[in-house]
């Protein structure tokens, strides 16, 4: 039988928290992670369903992701150690049937758990499978430039997402339905939970002012990727903040969404006049 530990599962998880590490994202026990596998991706390590032991749940899991399998990071854990030591930092869980606990198949060696923001992750899955089938992965961090913005404009959606587009052409082409925001909250919570699983109904990125950021995808790459571009554009937007004299023509993100074939978030931009 294969070794999980050498799955590519793993080393694709060990390796995006490392590379998050170093754009120091993930301070301390900054940030978690959940993929969703399915069984075929995982029998070729586990003969069966065989729980090293079972984790309570502290809520009810939805149904659509009951009896499903998530790799997920530990809580308290360090995003900077998973690379070393992954089978105490990554736990491999098995929803059950009633959605009230989960069966650990592999890793938290230390006799850990999954992170404290498992409810929001279970929630946004289940949200996210509910408009899109293929999603897999859910991705939260504390991206510096976007904390700061979060604390410069206000938590209203599209005036985040505008001063987002206005400022780096990539913007409106990678994140055209605009980015989800919601206010500060208290974390690791079932009601930041709910909250920003309804958020990812709409959006596939998701701000928590004044504490970090959520991003999903149908992997890593594309989560990754949705976040590091918002990260990227707030970076120009903080370090531009109050001298800009070129900020992108409105003509020129209606021009990129037409190119690009995109359906962008109404109401943001204004329709050119003729
Ligand atoms: O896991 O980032 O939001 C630590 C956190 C909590
Ligand atoms: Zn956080």
């Amino acid at each position: 039988m294969k070794k999980f530990v050498d799955s590519l599962f793993v080393k694709q998880l060990s390796e995006i928290s490392s590379n998050m590490y170093r754009q120091g994202w993930d301070e301390r026990n900054g940030g978690n992670i959940s993929y969703l596998l399915n069984e075929e991706e995982i029998r070729p390590y586990f003969k069966e369903d065989k729980a090293i032991r079972e984790i309570n749940l502290t809520f009810e899991a939805p149904e659509n992701i009951r009896e499903k399998y998530f790799l997920v990071t530990g809580t308290g854990k360090y995003f900077k150690n998973i690379k070393d030591d992954p089978e105490s930092n990554l736990g491999l869980v098995k929803i059950c049937k009633c959605g009230c606990s989960a069966k650990l198949l592999w890793g938290f060696k230390d006799g850990g758990k999954f992170t404290s923001e498992f409810p929001a992750h279970l929630m946004s899955h289940s949200a996210r499978l509910s408009v899109d089938p293929e999603n897999r992965v859910i991705m939260h961090t504390h991206p510096t430039y976007t904390l700061c913005m979060t604390a410069c404009v206000k938590t209203d959606e599209k005036e985040f997402t505008r001063k987002l587009w206005k400022s780096n052409t990539e913007a409106v082409v990678v994140f055209p339905e605009g980015i989800g925001v919601l206010p500060c909250m208290i974390c690791g919570t079932e009601e930041i939970g709910r909250a920003t699983a309804e958020k990812l109904k709409n959006f596939r990125v998701v701000t928590w002012t004044n504490h970090g950021i959520y991003g999903v995808g149908k992997n890593i790459d594309e989560a990754f990727g949705l976040i590091e571009t918002v990260e990227k554009t707030a970076q120009v937007y903080m370090l531009t903040l109050g001298h800009v004299v070129n900020e992108i023509p409105d003509e020129v993100i209606l021009g990129l969404a037409k190119l690009w074939n995109l359906k962008i978030m109404s109401g943001v931009i204004d329709k050119p006049k003729n």
